[in-house]
């Protein structure tokens, strides 16, 4: 007991000359008394060889020794600025808080939500669909027969189905599966816009990817004609390249249109001089469209003699590699915030 009490008293005064206002000084404090193996630990573990009729005043003055220990440490805390121990009084509850840090939005929904918008302000809903298609909303519905290249195993991701499935599921290639559920659902006028992913098995390389995203549009009323598409996507065109952009229609091409065509606009990178981007043509393709092929109307129960209708697709990475001058379209898949956080946080 004699020997607890001289070792306290030691302890004590070393305390008492021992001050800083330096933060690893004070933590090294903290660990040598106050630590799970420091010495106020270690000294109150001498309790058990102290004689049981001392043990009542031996366990008062380690008791008070250790309030000691952290008293000091307390002290030279506050002494440093610590506030967590800071009165009622000293907090402003006046104050506004601190700002919530606020993400970005991905250049590949800043491009999508611009097209949008501006179909939007012509009257187009925006609609969605499923990414795991079966083959009929996919294919049969759009006038793609059953041996048509663009079934083939080598652009499609078909998917594994149960043993008894009737039916083949796939990953959409484009979003016009959207278009054929609408038009099942709902019957004329129908004027949508549809955004979406969509996959295609192809070598990944900086310029392609084997997913990437669409915005396809759909008109279907009586009376729709090649120039109703012709001044929407005209009006498409100025709001979204600028009022002095030329544009030229090539035909082309698609089974679920007829006829179809491919637009281009004039290179508003060189203004039309000719350069890398626009392969020294002064155009860039951006989009492709046509008349919706009457089998497709027939195939989504609208009636193909009292209707028509008009369709488009764009693809949404390479407007957004041109308008953000990206050079590599894996980076908008592979979530590197110091990539994606270059973008605004507006819509
Ligand atoms: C229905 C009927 C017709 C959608 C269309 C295109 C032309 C087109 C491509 C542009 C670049 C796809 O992303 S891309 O590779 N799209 O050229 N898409 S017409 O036609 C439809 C859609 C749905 C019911």
């Amino acid at each position: 007991m004699q020997d607890l009490l001289q070792k306290i008293e030691h302890f004590k005064s070393e305390i008492s000359a021992f001050s800083t206002t330096d933060e690893k000084q004070l933590e090294t404090y903290r660990i040598k008394w106050l630590g799970t193996k420091g010495l106020v630990k270690e000294i109150m573990g001498e309790m058990k060889n102290v004689p049981v009729e001392q043990k009542r005043e031996a366990g008062q003055v380690l008791n008070e020794f250790k309030q000691f220990a952290e008293t000091k440490y307390n002290e030279m805390r506050e002494a440093m600025g610590a506030t967590d121990g800071a009165a009622a009084s000293d907090t402003d509850l006046t104050l506004p808080g601190d700002d919530m840090p606020l993400g970005s939005r991905h250049p590949i929904s800043l491009m999508r939500n611009k097209i949008i918008s501006i179909f939007q302000r012509l009257g187009f809903a925006v609609a969605e669909g499923p990414e795991i298609e079966d083959d009929w909303h996919n294919f049969t519905a759009l006038n793609m027969p059953e041996h048509h290249p663009a079934r083939d195993m080598q652009d499609t991701f078909y998917v594994e189905a149960g043993k008894n499935s009737a039916v083949d599921w796939l990953l959409r290639t484009h979003t016009s599966n959207t278009q054929v559920h609408e038009m099942q659902r709902s019957k004329p006028p129908i004027r949508v816009i549809c955004p979406g992913r969509v996959y295609r098995n192809e070598t990944i390389s900086a310029r392609s990817h084997c997913f990437f995203h669409q915005v396809e549009g759909l008109y279907i009323d009586e009376n729709v004609s090649f120039a109703d598409l012709k001044q929407t996507l005209y009006f498409f065109v100025k709001e979204m390249y600028g009022k002095d952009v030329k544009v030229r229609f090539r035909p082309s091409y698609f089974p679920f249109t007829e006829p179809s065509a491919e637009m281009d606009v004039s290179c508003f990178i060189c203004g039309g001089e000719g350069c890398n981007i626009c392969k020294k043509t002064g155009w860039v393709e951006i989009l492709g469209c046509g008349m919706v092929h009457p089998n497709v109307l027939q195939n989504c129960g609208i009636d193909p003699n009292k209707y028509t209708g008009f369709a488009f697709g764009m693809g949404v990475e390479r407007p957004a590699m041109l308008k953000y001058g990206i050079n590599d379209i894996r980076l908008f898949s592979e979530n590197d915030v110091r990539f994606l956080k270059q973008f605004t946080s507006a819509t």
